[in-house]
């Protein structure tokens, strides 16, 4: 990781949020770009604690207080998302973590990379039942719906989520997208989802694939 980035992955392995918040605006006001930031470090940082928590060398709570800092470095990026931003409207996306799953990190991660791509995107959050995305994809009028699951037990929900989206009578143009830990391409296959992707910046180009061709009017 380039020196310039250790105060930003230092404050999110501490859980120290002003800090993370300082160090963020430093940069986004300097010559770093908001992408770059994401991939180069805080996804890096975050999967190096996750390998860290399954060889037990971080805990919970570590995990926890990372989560606050990369939510606060969120709200952060988000005016400097939109600085000079001369894209085109791709499309309108729903985004959840589906029933019984708290785990946002790789959810929201995801919902930054698609705004950058030039999506409007609806966080429903987390642990979100399937009645519930139904809903808001139905009266948001969203091209794209993104389900993310991390756990094993989390699948089965995913999968009932893409069973009763696919019955809507008025739904029947929606794309769905879905990953997350617990996922792979298999799975989505299997259960019907129209896309998969392993991390947020393919998960963006995904979903300009997948919504290429619709009508580009913004909701
Ligand atoms: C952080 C974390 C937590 C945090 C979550 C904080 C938060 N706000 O998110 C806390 C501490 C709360 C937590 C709780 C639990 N956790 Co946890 N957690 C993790 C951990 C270490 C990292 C997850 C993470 O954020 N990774 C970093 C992000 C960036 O990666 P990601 O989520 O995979 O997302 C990327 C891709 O998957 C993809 N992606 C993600 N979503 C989507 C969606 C779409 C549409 C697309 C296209 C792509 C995509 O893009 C992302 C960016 O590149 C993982 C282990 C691991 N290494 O993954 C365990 C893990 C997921 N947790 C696990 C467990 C068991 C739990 C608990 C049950 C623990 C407990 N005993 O209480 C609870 C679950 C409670 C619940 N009901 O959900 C297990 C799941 C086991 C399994 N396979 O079923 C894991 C795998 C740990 C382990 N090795 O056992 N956890």
């Amino acid at each position: 990781m380039d020196e310039k980035f250790a105060g930003v992955s230092e404050a999110i392995i501490s859980g120290e949020v002003d800090t993370g918040i300082k160090e963020v605006e430093k940069l986004l006001s300097g010559d770093v770009e908001a992408q770059t930031l994401l991939h180069e470090c805080i996804e890096p940082t975050l999967d190096m604690m996750g390998e860290q928590f399954s060889k037990m060398e971080v805990f919970l709570p570590e995990l926890i207080n990372a989560a606050e800092v990369v939510d606060g470095i969120r709200e952060t990026m988000a005016p400097y998302l939109n600085v000079g931003d001369e894209r085109a409207y791709l499309g309108t996306v729903v985004i959840a973590t589906v029933y019984g799953d708290i785990h946002s990190i790789g959810k929201n991660m995801v919902s930054l990379m698609l705004q950058l791509e030039g999506f409007k995107v609806h966080d429903l959050g987390v642990d979100v039942n399937a009645q519930s995305v139904v809903n808001q994809v139905v009266s948001l009028k969203a091209d794209l719906v993104c389900l993310s699951a991390l756990m094993l037990t989390t699948k089965l929900f995913m999968s009932d989520t893409v069973e009763i989206l696919r019955k809507h009578p008025a739904l029947s143009n929606i794309k769905i997208m879905v990953g997350g830990g617990a996922i792979d391409e298999e799975w989505a296959a299997e259960i019907g989802a129209d896309g998969y992707a392993s991390d947020a910046a393919r998960a963006a180009k995904v979903a300009r694939k997948l919504t290429e061709g619709i009508r580009r009017e913004q909701k």
